[in-house]
């Protein structure tokens, strides 16, 4: 029998939020030499990402982005170069640029080197008319330019997959919380800025009302969940390929700020809503992921409590 090909990924947006974090458990899984961590910015000396390869890479250069996977003899891509609600809205015609593009970039190069490919989805694919418990399969009405831009990433990731065969997946992630890299230009910031400001200030100025309510989840669990779904044997995704709800928890911003006071001594926060608090009304409070269990099997482990603990440990590291 011939042996197994060896897995090579390259990552792409990998010194963001999310691509710290994956990358280090990408590494660990398929050794470094074999993880390419790609960004648009040059790789600072202080991340986790300088221990294996790393290119400059524009999403948009599909020309590069094919020569790198040739070079490096890459079998999936987990495409991470994107640009959240808050910029989004600040900025639409680059958001539609490079969400749009970047996903079309990747594709492409996916269909002409037969390559398998993670495209995560957001909460923000849903808007005001969407259950507050958000179904699987609902109407995708988003207000955000963002929300638009990852509609239309599950739209591409269908097409390419009914059309050409490619095998894209994506989860919509709800706001995630991590400690390794800051979260930039999201809504959802203020669950992971909070932490910052408690244990370096003792204080924060949250920009959402105190009862705001949004699906979070742990970059922990979020990294499983990747992973989870794309070592899953391809009989077992079903139709939400594009775009699976996962959850995690939910918390108000309140609950957030007594679970961080418990811990925090003195913690105190104001609130202080700005323009942010329209995207976050515009989402739902929680998401129905029946789906992703049935089909792969998909469970949270962090609560409230235990994502507190972690990330004050990893935080006062
Ligand atoms: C954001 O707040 O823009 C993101 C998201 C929910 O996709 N964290």
């Amino acid at each position: 029998m011939p042996a197994p090909e060896a897995t090579r990924v390259m990552v792409t947006g990998a010194l963001g939020q999310i691509g710290t974090d994956l990358v280090e458990e990408l590494r660990r899984m398929h050794g470094n030499e074999n993880v390419l961590a790609t960004d648009i910015r040059e790789l600072p000396d202080h991340t986790g990402v300088t221990n294996g390869p790393f290119e400059l890479l524009s999403v948009l250069d599909t020309d590069a982005m094919d020569s790198l996977v040739k070079e490096y003899d890459i079998t999936k891509i987990f495409h991470l170069g994107a640009i959240l609600s808050v910029t989004g809205e600040q900025n639409p015609k680059l958001c539609k640029k490079i969400n749009v593009g970047g996903t079309v970039s990747v594709l492409e190069t996916a269909k002409n080197n037969n390559l398998q490919v993670y495209a995560p989805s957001s909460i923000a694919v849903f808007g005001p008319d969407t259950p507050k418990h958000a179904p699987q399969i609902t109407p995708l009405n988003p207000t955000t330019t963002y929300g638009k831009t990852k509609v239309t990433g599950e739209n591409l990731i269908n097409e390419y997959w009914k059309k050409h065969g490619v095998d894209a997946r994506g989860l919509r992630y709800p706001g995630l919380i991590s400690w390794k890299s800051p979260a930039g230009g999201g809504t959802t910031d203020y669950a992971v800025e909070i932490f910052n400001a408690a244990l370096n200030q003792g204080h924060y100025d949250c920009f959402v009302r105190p009862n705001t309510k949004l699906p979070m989840m742990y970059m922990d669990d979020a990294i499983r969940a990747t992973l989870d779904l794309m070592n899953s044997p391809i009989k077992k995704i079903g139709k939400s390929r594009a775009g699976y709800n996962v959850s995690g928890l939910s918390f108000t911003a309140q609950e957030l700020v007594d679970a961080i006071k418990d811990k925090v001594d003195g913690f105190t926060c104001n609130f202080i809503p700005d323009v942010r608090q329209n995207y976050a009304d515009s989402w739902p409070d929680s998401v129905n992921d029946a789906s992703a269990k049935k089909d792969w099997g998909w469970e949270a482990e962090y609560d409230l409590g235990k994502i507190v603990d972690s990330m004050i440990e990893g935080l006062s590291k």
